[in-house]
């Protein structure tokens, strides 16, 4: 029996020849294998969600909300509870995938009872990790939304509405974390940085079928953008304060200030 208490598995799911490829989906399978999966395929993950948690003990504000939207198996909410040291600052994690909530639930559990052990439990906020599209959350007195690697697969055509309610439900002096995966005007640049972050999977044991077979199924499904595009998102929206902190070949981190 598999449980969250086990070392993650390893990402395998593109391994073998597929006849069909699907469109990628957020499904058990890949919950099973997720953390894996992510640190394998994402250059500077790690550095992301830790310094997601570094943000929010500067910008996590008392008797406020933060927002983990997209949340998977919670990396990024931890990384902020651990970093929230203000009292009444609780998290909503939010994600549409059953499988990834359920096991997040667990994650959340097995980290509170760790807390509650050290006596860290007083000002640990309190997480609500919640099953849904986050494109119905109510995002409201907000010190800090952090989208990682979650707005790709958003439709476009919904991508500036959702930014504009997320400015809306954030309190002034609130903080904004996006990272995605990013695309390139230049088309040179953007087959070289695409061929880079290829180098970077091979470097971390993904063989050429699994990297070829995952292009694929992510095709539609995860669609990057120009970090122009994004700027200009986030600065119509009303954000005073925009730019980049953190960047490895096509994927980068920004942040944005109300
Ligand atoms: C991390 N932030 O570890 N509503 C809710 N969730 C969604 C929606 C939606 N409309 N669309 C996609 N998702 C995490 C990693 S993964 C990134 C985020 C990746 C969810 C989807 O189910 C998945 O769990 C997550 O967004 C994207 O820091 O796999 O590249």
């Amino acid at each position: 029996m598999s449980t969250d208490r086990e070392p993650t598995s390893r990402d395998k799911l593109f391994a073998t020849e597929l006849d069909d490829i699907a469109g990628f989906r957020f499904d058990a399978n890949v919950a099973k294998v997720f953390p894996d999966m992510i640190q394998r395929s994402v250059p500077g993950y790690q550095s992301i969600i830790a310094m997601t948690g570094t943000l929010a003990e500067r910008y996590g504000q008392a008797n406020s909300t933060c927002y983990d939207l997209g949340c998977s198996l919670g990396a990024s909410t931890i990384a902020m509870r651990h970093g929230i040291h203000v009292e009444g600052c609780d998290i909503i994690a939010v994600d549409n995938s059953a499988e990834m909530t359920q096991r997040c639930e667990s994650i959340i559990k097995v980290d509170t009872e760790a807390a509650n052990h050290k006596a860290d439990l007083p000002l640990l906020p309190a997480v609500q990790v919640v099953c849904g599209d986050l494109l119905d959350m109510d995002i409201s007195k907000a010190s800090m939304v952090v989208m990682n690697f979650t707005l790709q697969f958003i439709a476009p055509e919904l991508r500036e509405v959702l930014i504009q309610r997320i400015y809306q439900g954030l309190k002034p002096g609130g903080i904004f974390i996006l990272s995605e995966k990013i695309a390139f005007a230049d088309q040179h640049l953007n087959e070289l940085l695409i061929d880079l972050h290829h180098s970077f999977k091979r470097a971390n044991q993904y063989s050429e079928l699994e990297i070829s077979q995952k292009r694929s199924a992510l095709e539609n499904v995860l669609v990057p953008e120009t970090l122009e595009i994004h700027r200009q998102r986030l600065q119509k929206a009303g954000f005073s304060s925009i730019d980049v902190w953190f960047q490895c070949f096509n994927f980068a981190s920004l942040l944005a200030i109300k």
